[in-house]
């Protein structure tokens, strides 16, 4: 519907609204464009010298320059207090709590995006930069009971389908940029801070591939800042699956990452 924009496929809850504000936006700047042009090829015509040998210092007396700022201001107010002010409004106020949606947290670093579940207890391990490690990239606590459960995966985000999804964005070195185009997601990791992000997908991987006609399509995690040499291979995936999916998943890497306690070694038959 939006693509003569060229706008991505929309996935998430508060997508169409963007989009709606991004679609006016542009048919009032392509009113503008096309009017102003108008405006200057008038200018060219009706003050050109031959016609106004001497330069006339009263300036323009009539009435439509007037009532057309005024109405373009009109127009500019209505789109951010209608349009723009809302939209942000949802978007810093009406936050899901915890316990209503998937929490995650997202680390950029130099050139990987590094995620992080809590796990069935729902709560984080610990994590401390003394402990950052080549396989131990978040440097989380092992030690610590609330990390036993833990799942962390690299480039890759798997959410379950129309539920809020809450990641806490942050980065290990420099400032990186958590771009999620289908969801109309934008935020900048930067270090020292945690960033709460939020969104809904509505979408599954599966079914957009269907949509659109492409098997094998993936959402995409682009970082949108330039942050260094590398910044173009730092890419990661999202898996947006249903929720039974979801659980299969998150229980693969849960067995997968928490081997249930090594079975005593068989006896050697041949010692
Ligand atoms: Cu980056």
């Amino acid at each position: 519907m939006l693509n003569y924009l060229g706008l991505p496929a929309a996935a998430s809850s508060h997508a169409a609204d963007l989009d709606n504000m991004t679609v006016l936006v542009h048919w009032l700047m392509l009113v503008l464009f096309v009017g102003w042009g108008l405006f200057f090829l008038f200018v060219l015509v009706r003050f050109r010298r031959g016609a106004n040998p001497t330069a006339s210092y009263a300036g323009a007396k009539g009435k439509f320059a007037k009532s057309t700022e005024i109405a373009v201001a009109i127009i500019e107010i209505v789109l951010l207090v209608f349009y723009a002010i809302p939209a942000w409004a949802t978007r810093v106020k009406a936050f899901p709590t915890e316990s209503e949606a998937t929490v995650v947290r997202v680390v950029g670093e130099q050139f990987a995006w590094n995620v992080h579940y809590p796990g069935p207890d729902g709560k984080f391990g610990r994590t401390d930069v003394n402990l950052v490690a080549a396989d131990n990239p978040l440097g989380l606590d092992k030690t610590d009971p609330d990390g036993k459960d833990d799942v962390t995966t690299i480039n890759q985000l798997n959410i379950p389908v129309d539920r809020p999804v809450l990641v806490h964005l942050s980065s290990k070195d420099v400032i990186h940029s958590f771009g999620l185009y289908e969801m109309r997601i934008k935020q900048d990791a930067i270090p020292g801070m945690r960033i709460p992000v939020w969104f809904i997908p509505t979408v599954t991987t599966s079914d957009m591939r269907v949509k659109l006609g492409k098997p094998d399509f993936d959402y995409e995690i682009t970082c949108s800042q330039l942050c260094g040499l590398g910044h173009f291979r730092m890419r990661g995936f999202v898996t947006v699956q249903s929720a039974a999916d979801y659980k299969k998943w998150f229980d693969d890497q849960e067995r997968e990452q928490h081997p249930p306690a090594a079975a005593p070694a068989a006896t050697n038959p041949n010692p």
